[in-house]
């Protein structure tokens, strides 16, 4: 059984301005920012406001709002960082590779023959 939120997790902060961040999206439902350690340029998380974990947690309408934002960011960094493709990865609970537990979603713009970071 998955943790409980817990809405000290450095993305709520961020949300609530406590922390900053750059900020590249924002309407209702999401808010998206520059990853401080990007595995690509312009790599950035897109997060929901409302309060989840993970994707095991997440009501699906919620899921539905960072996925939508996510398809607007991923066709917008590709034309800002004139990239050849996109990934988009999201993680969950440490088993899952996550590390911070608000959801985010990855959105990495890539170059031909450019591997990501690590
Ligand atoms: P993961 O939970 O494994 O999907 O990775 C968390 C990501 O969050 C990782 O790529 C680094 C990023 N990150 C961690 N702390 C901060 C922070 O304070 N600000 C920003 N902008 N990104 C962060």
């Amino acid at each position: 059984m998955p943790a409980a939120y817990d809405s000290n997790n450095i993305f709520a902060k961020i949300l609530r301005g406590e922390l900053p961040c750059y900020k590249v999206y924002e309407d209702e439902h999401v808010f998206a920012f520059l990853d401080i350690m990007p595995r690509s340029p312009g790599h950035t998380l897109v997060i929901p406001k409302a309060a989840a974990r993970n994707i095991l947690d997440i009501k699906p309408d919620d899921y539905a709002h960072v996925a939508r934002a996510s398809h607007k960011i991923a066709a917008a960094a590709m034309k800002a960082f004139e990239a050849d493709g996109i990934t988009v990865q999201q993680f969950n609970e440490p088993a899952g590779g996550q590390v911070v537990f608000h959801l985010h979603m990855h959105v990495m713009p890539r170059k031909d023959g450019v591997a990501l970071l690590p």
